[in-house]
């Protein structure tokens, strides 16, 4: 069945390509759009067309089911798209989820009763998509999946390429910079006490990098994940969370070393909480976070964090070129990466092959 949809998807795909190439000059319609739909209520749009754009003189409409505004990773990655469509002179039919599948999927379902030419998805969880990119497949609007991965059967065939970071990828420089700090420090041999602030559960970034760091820790016995449990990729819940982490690790009498954030942003958070205990962070506990956020940089360069590893958002001109390739009809790559460095403002001074320095690029910052 599922097979059956994905070959009808490429066919549709195929003839939508054949008709643009047979004339796309005096047929400024999309093919797969020919009439207006005034009746059809639009989703929230945020950037609405300019004046003399009307939806069907040829320009492309973009469906972007967005998870929401949950940190700095995430407002980056929205204006990135927001502009990158812009520069395409394209329409942008934009939608925030507030962190809630259910209204991505009933985006998604108004992204295809409205004819979108494509559709963008950033998922917020991997699994339960199935039944929303079967009706997408039978639609035939390709998707173009962003940031997160998706869990289901025959995946690849649902989605013409997946624009993203290697997460798991991440987890390990995470943990590599971790053996390479305590070696520098002369503490390699010591106990260490880590807690670890998961993202949001059921996410393909909290279980990648959580899974990438255990890989590189895992032959460390004295490394040892005293605590985990998630803080929702939030400041707010990084906060108390790490309240909660320290207030068991005193009553236990099992100080915290190292904390490892699944993102900056909840890295930040937990520094406040550090510091309302009396302790020192970034001395008395090593922070470690993910993404190189700006803010992330001026609490590195100020000794309050150690280290961030780079998870790029500025993910929209790659989309937008994958959508040209498409128009062209050139078959995109199925998975694209974009770079994993590590900036830090100590090991990069001493291997600055390996490290970059988060003082050096703090001026680079753009989210
Ligand atoms: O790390 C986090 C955001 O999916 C990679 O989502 C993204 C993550 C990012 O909320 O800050």
């Amino acid at each position: 069945m599922k097979k059956v949809l994905s070959i009808l998807l490429v066919l549709v795909l195929v003839a939508a390509l054949a008709a643009c190439g047979n004339g796309a000059q005096d047929t400024p319609a999309p093919v797969d759009d020919p009439t207006p739909t005034p009746d059809v209520a639009p989703p929230v749009d945020e950037d609405p067309p300019a004046d003399d754009t009307p939806a069907n003189d040829g320009t492309l409409r973009i469906g972007f089911s967005q998870i929401g505004s949950e940190s700095d990773w995430r407002v980056g990655n929205t204006e990135s798209v927001r502009q990158a469509v812009a520069d395409a002179g394209w329409e942008l039919i934009f939608n925030d989820a507030n962190q809630q599948q259910h209204n991505q999927i009933q985006a998604i379902q108004d992204f295809i009763t409205q004819g979108v030419d494509y559709i963008v998805l950033a998922p917020i969880v991997e699994t339960g998509w199935d039944s929303i990119m079967m009706d997408v497949a039978e639609a035939g609007i390709p998707l173009i999946l962003m940031d997160r991965s998706i869990d289901m059967p025959n995946q690849e065939d649902y989605f013409v390429s997946w624009v993203t970071n290697n997460f798991e990828d991440e987890g390990r420089r995470a943990g590599e910079w971790l053996l390479d700090f305590l070696e520098e420090e002369g503490r390699l041999g010591d106990d260490i006490n880590i807690v670890e602030l998961q993202g949001t559960v059921g996410s393909g970034p909290a279980i990648d990098r959580a899974a990438g760091f255990r890989e590189i820790i895992g032959g460390h016995a004295n490394l040892e994940i005293t605590q985990s449990q998630t803080g929702d990729f939030t400041t707010e819940l990084g906060m108390q969370v790490m309240e909660s982490f320290l207030g068991r690790a005193s009553a236990e009498g099992r100080p915290i070393d190292v904390l490892y954030a699944h993102n900056d942003g909840m890295a930040l958070g937990a520094i406040q909480a550090i510091r309302d205990a009396g302790l020192v962070p970034g001395e008395d506990i090593i922070i470690i976070g993910v993404d190189a956020v700006l803010l992330a940089f001026e609490a590195i360069v100020a000794g309050d964090m150690n280290v961030t590893v780079e998870c790029s958002p500025l993910l929209g001109p790659t989309v937008v070129q994958v959508i040209r390739d498409i128009e062209a009809g050139i078959t995109p790559e199925q998975i694209i990466f974009s770079d994993v460095r590590v900036f830090d403002e100590t090991l990069s001074l001493i291997f600055p092959d390996r490290y970059l320095s988060a003082a050096d690029d703090l001026p680079n910052r753009v989210y």
